[in-house]
């Protein structure tokens, strides 16, 4: 799933044009006033976070649920675990909401206020590759990284896509959800009610799909074991990516395999506690949050599931 963004040229193909337009170069953007979004510390602290697939830059993007979580969480350390702004979108369209924009100056305002943040990027913002080795208002950003928790423990910070080419299986089931799935089923009693009017045989297209989906099942779960494979191969400990928007967090033939998710769907993070203990966080909105006012203020329904990303 690779695009003209990949062109070699940083001068050439825009890349330089997207930092420009989210970081001005004077550095001045995060002293921005962001209004309620400013004070930190009311939840609790861990350690590390690590987040990714927060796809900024596209409607998908939860952003007032996202600015809520790094809101109520400071931490020691964040790791910005690959795409954070989705490049390939924003070049088709640009949708930079000022929610957007907040989380990028809050970001830039927790980086100055003394926690150490790294920027692994992923493909869809392949952009911010041609700016490793470099920071940016404090943000680090690196290709991969290794993180040691409190109890030793060395992981491998990497966002994933490197293993699409490893693992041969169209990345878009992955998203034939379960949902999708009953509609099928639904679908498949019409489709062959009509096919016998026609005179035609039965065809389960509910079978057809179910094929599909299980080779989604299979997709993830060679990404995983690909993943945790490489990051023993490597001599970790364990590994922490993101990609294909689906956390998790279990033991790989003794490699410990962490997904932080993603916040276009299952708003997830993974945290460090400063014991070094690891737990994934499913963050859900309350009434007080920035996320749940919106939506109050928009007449819109509580967040349900936002369109599939590709990831
Ligand atoms: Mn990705």
């Amino acid at each position: 799933m690779r695009t003209a963004f990949d062109s070699a040229n940083p001068l050439a193909d825009g890349r330089g044009a997207v930092w420009s337009k989210l970081l001005p170069s004077d550095g001045s953007a995060d002293t921005d006033n962001d209004g309620a979004h400013d004070s930190e510390g009311e939840g609790q602290r861990y350690r590390t976070i690590f987040i990714s697939d927060l796809h900024l830059g596209t409607p998908g993007c939860q952003a007032a649920a996202l600015l809520d979580f790094l809101k109520t969480h400071p931490s020691d350390y964040l790791y910005l675990v690959g795409d954070i702004i989705d490049g390939w979108q924003l070049r088709r369209k640009w949708y930079w909401p000022q929610l957007h924009n907040d989380v990028v100056q809050k970001l830039l305002r927790r980086a100055r206020k003394g926690c150490q943040i790294v920027y692994v990027p992923g493909n869809h913002d392949e952009f911010a590759r041609g700016f490793i080795g470099h920071s940016f208002g404090g943000i680090e950003v690196v290709q991969e990284t290794v993180h040691t928790t409190a109890d030793g423990r060395r992981l491998w910070v990497v966002h994933g896509d490197y293993f699409d080419g490893v693992i041969q299986c169209a990345k878009w089931l992955a998203y034939l959800g379960d949902n999708l799935y009953e509609f099928t089923l639904r679908m498949n009693r019409h489709l062959n009610s009509l096919r016998a009017r026609l005179g035609l045989p039965y065809w389960s297209l509910s079978a057809y799909l179910k094929h599909k989906v299980k080779l989604a099942l299979n997709y993830v779960m060679d990404f995983e074991v690909a993943v945790a494979h490489e990051a023993r191969k490597l001599g970790h400990h364990g590994v922490v990516c993101g990609h294909i928007h689906r956390a998790e967090m279990r033991t790989i033939d003794g490699t410990l395999y962490c997904n932080d998710g993603d916040w276009v769907e299952s708003r997830t993070a993974l945290v460090e506690h400063f014991d070094g203990r690891l737990e994934l966080i499913h963050w859900q909105a309350d009434p007080s949050s920035l996320e749940y006012r919106q939506q109050a203020a928009a007449h819109v329904a509580p967040a349900g599931r936002a369109a599939g990303v590709a990831v």
